[in-house]
């Protein structure tokens, strides 16, 4: 089967995946081997160790690569993996500036783990403040998440990459692009160094993996990447990193419908008078709506709002919604719904999602891939509960 570069939808079906040269078989096997056999010591076909390579997770990570426009890939154990491979590249005394409003994981990571090997990170609103304002002479990385979770803020990629590269000590510009997926936003093109998923997320898309990837264009940094992989060895199972190149097929057809119908709940949400606010990047009332229009190509299937009155409205809404379960994660076909300030957000103090906005009201939808008359029905009937 020829490969071929020209539009997302071939690529997902395609990139990596070969027929089988020993059988034909037209899926990538799930090479279920810690080990390889050599003719003569260190003479062997590529293959040694499956901690450093297996042909599985090579298939994924080309796929990875093409989906993103990048050159090279890594496939990780997890999306925090990919944050903390990333971060091990860095010294003591280095300094990260961080988007303020990331996953908690993520900013968990940053804050309680590697502040205490001495890499210490400022967060930081680049919606309302430039880079130039947080950096140090120790800043080595600078950290996007766009849109940012849970408050889906919309941050410019262009414009922080390229603050980040008039600095003279070049730091490494990482966007975790796992909310708006290679289908919508490809921060590569945009200048940025590496780009990070939880393929956890949209990339499976099945809600039956736990993921992660890294991809660059700079292959001494894949080497220092892998270095550190291979080191610390967060690799993912051969199966895994089969589920998620099937699931990679789908990708665009999947994000399409998660898109359209992320636009039209975001409408109806707006419009219901038992929301305060919504907070979805294709609105125009979104503040960063005209930079998401520039940057994306779509809008993508998350939208976070405020519902009226306190924290038992909100728990009365989380326990009536039928179709949307309550759970954390998103990006999978089925639609979920989650609390960040007692789910995904509750690893942040309580003053720091204070002062962020992660109230006891705010609501983070993961809008799934079914029939869209029904998720409306299901929100407006949850709605009418929470008084
Ligand atoms: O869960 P894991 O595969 O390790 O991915 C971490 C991660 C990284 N980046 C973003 C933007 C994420 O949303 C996540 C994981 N997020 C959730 C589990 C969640 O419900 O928000």
């Amino acid at each position: 089967m020829k490969e071929t570069k020209d539009h997302f939808e071939t690529i997902a079906v395609h990139a990596g995946v070969k027929p089988d040269p020993s059988t034909g078989a037209i899926m990538t096997p799930i090479f279920a081997t810690s080990t390889y056999v050599q003719v003569s010591p260190g003479k062997h076909q590529g293959y040694d160790y499956s901690r450093t390579h297996n042909p599985t997770r090579t298939a994924l990570e080309t796929s990875l690569a093409a989906l993103e426009g990048g050159k090279h890939a890594l496939a990780l154990s997890s999306g925090c993996t990919g944050t903390d491979v990333l971060t091990h590249l860095l010294e003591v005394g280095d300094h990260v500036v961080s988007v303020d409003d990331v996953y908690g994981g993520t900013s968990r990571l940053f804050r309680t783990i590697w502040a205490r090997h001495g890499v210490e990170t400022t967060f930081a609103d680049l919606t309302q403040r430039s880079l130039q304002d947080f950096v140090t002479p120790k800043t080595k990385m600078v950290w996007i998440e766009t849109p940012t979770n849970p408050l889906l803020k919309i941050i410019d990629i262009e414009k922080v990459v390229q603050a980040a590269k008039r600095l003279p000590q070049k730091p490494i510009v990482v966007v975790d692009n796992t909310f708006a997926s290679p289908y919508f936003q490809s921060p590569l093109d945009l200048g940025a160094d590496v780009v990070l998923h939880s393929t956890t997320k949209y990339i499976n898309g099945h809600s039956d993996v736990v993921g992660g990837a890294l991809i660059t264009n700079d292959k001494g940094l894949l080497d220092k990447l892998h270095h550190v992989q291979n080191s610390i060895g967060g690799v993912p199972g051969p199966f895994d990193a089969f589920l998620v190149l099937r699931g990679i097929k789908t990708l665009a057809l999947r994000m399409q419908r998660h898109g359209e119908n992320a636009f039209e709940l975001a409408k109806f949400l707006e419009n219901h008078p038992l929301v305060e606010r919504v907070l979805y990047p294709g609105l125009e009332s979104h503040p960063q709506h005209a930079v998401a229009k520039r940057q994306m190509k779509g809008y993508g299937g998350m939208i976070t709002f405020f519902i009226k009155g306190n924290l038992e409205n909100a728990r009365k809404f989380l326990e009536s919604v039928r179709l949307f379960a309550l759970a954390e994660s998103l990006g999978g076909v089925e639609s979920l719904v989650d609390h960040p300030a007692i789910m995904t957000h509750a690893s942040i103090p309580a003053e720091m999602r204070k002062s962020l906005g992660i109230t006891d009201t705010l609501i983070r939808l993961s809008v799934g891939i079914e029939a869209l008359d029904d998720l409306k029905a299901d929100l407006d009937q949850a709605l009418k509960r929470s008084l």
